[in-house]
């Protein structure tokens, strides 16, 4: 019980300092009548920079779990860090999928690959790819990955064309081999919506 306490009072702690703190830019924004509704999501961020969390929920008869971290280190370019667990040996496709929905048992409900200028499947460091094809994440003999990968154009603003605000991260069976149009990577084992950290105060 005491730390229950303990713990609610930290977090209204963190609030009232949250609220306290000045807004970074308050003092510079001369062009604010001028700025588009994205620019001005993306200034508002706490720090200036927005981070968004997915919480990956297992598919049916999966066992796949973990907490990945988005932060848009610069313009459209998103640094994807976390772990993830009670994946099989090896590589495992990642992937930016268009719908933010992981209700389906097995992950179907997330759609295609994030793609919003078309063209063919691929690895992200080649010339044609979908701009959420983010490659393969590598799980060791204990089933664990450490995931570090940089998503380029895409950018974690609520809108525009490249956000993938709302939208989902799902991590697959097997190796994604960027095979187009999906890379062979077979069932969905983990799936999880990409929300804005700022959202969730
Ligand atoms: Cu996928
Ligand atoms: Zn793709």
């Amino acid at each position: 019980m005491k730390s229950i306490l303990r713990s609610h009072r930290v977090s209204m702690l963190t609030a009232l300092l949250c609220i306290a703190s000045p807004l970074p830019v308050s003092g510079q924004m001369h062009g604010h009548e001028h700025m588009n509704m994205q620019e001005q999501l993306h200034v508002h961020g706490h720090g200036g920079m927005i981070t968004s969390t997915a919480i990956l929920v297992a598919t049916s008869g999966s066992s796949v779990s973990g907490t990945l971290k988005f932060r848009e280190i610069e313009d459209r370019i998103v640094h994807i860090t976390g772990t993830v667990t009670g994946l099989t040996l090896g590589k495992h496709g990642f992937h930016i999928h268009v719908n933010g929905n992981c209700d389906s048992p097995d992950g179907m409900s997330a759609g295609g690959h994030f793609s919003p200028a078309g063209g063919k499947h691929g690895a992200p460091d080649a010339k044609e790819h979908h701009m959420g094809d983010l490659g393969n994440i590598v799980a060791d003999a204990g089933g664990r990955a450490n995931v570090d990968v940089i998503a380029a154009g895409v950018s974690l603003a609520l809108m525009g064309p490249g956000s993938i605000d709302g939208r989902a991260i799902v991590i697959h069976a097997k190796e994604d081999d960027f095979s187009d149009p999906v890379g062979n990577s077979g069932a969905r084992v983990a799936c999880g919506v990409i929300e804005a950290d700022m959202m969730r105060m």
